[in-house]
């Protein structure tokens, strides 16, 4: 015949025998205890320590350069007009940036730089990333488009109607 202690040495489910808990609740074990707490502590600090920082970001700088004109030689507003530069940027780690405002290209509301073909924009973002840039004309009503397209840090890209370089 076992006794009840004895059973539970022999079925003390595996987790407890990794703590080195005797099966039944001691709580006056305070060896026992201990070790458990000796344990849990490595595996935070494994937790904490063993794996990259996943929030580090650097800022970037994204210098925009427009062509004079529109793909269908238009200009990009009435009476000659220069256009009003914002830009979108996205990917999986930053989700969707746009600047000055707005969440979508079709939704930002004003521009970095205000009848310009040029504008330099700077944002946080992860380093060494690559970005689906968009590059927008913001307008009264509808927002002109002037590219979209993928770039990555440390390149100079060109999309659509705008050059892209991500520094
Ligand atoms: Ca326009
Ligand atoms: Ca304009």
């Amino acid at each position: 015949m076992y006794t009840l202690h004895q059973i539970n040495l022999k079925y003390r489910p595996p987790l407890a025998k990794l703590l080195g808990n005797k099966g039944i609740y001691q709580p006056w074990d305070f060896r026992n205890l201990f070790r458990s707490y000796v344990l849990c502590l490595v595996l935070l600090v494994l937790i904490v320590f063993g794996f990259p920082e996943p929030s580090h970001a650097d800022i970037i700088t994204v210098d925009v350069a427009v062509e004079q004109s529109k793909y269908n030689n238009e200009s990009w507003d009435v009476l000659n007009g220069a256009p009003d530069l914002a830009i979108c940027l996205s990917n999986q780690r930053l989700g969707t940036v746009c600047i000055p405002d707005g969440s979508t290209p079709d939704s930002i509301k004003n521009p970095n730089c205000s009848n310009s073909y040029l504008c330099r924009f700077s944002l946080s973002a992860p380093p060494n990333a690559e970005f689906k840039v968009s590059v927008v004309d913001v307008d009264v009503m509808f927002n002109d488009i002037i590219g979209a397209g993928w770039c990555r840090q440390g390149m100079t890209c060109e999309i659509g109607q705008a050059k892209v370089a991500i520094k």
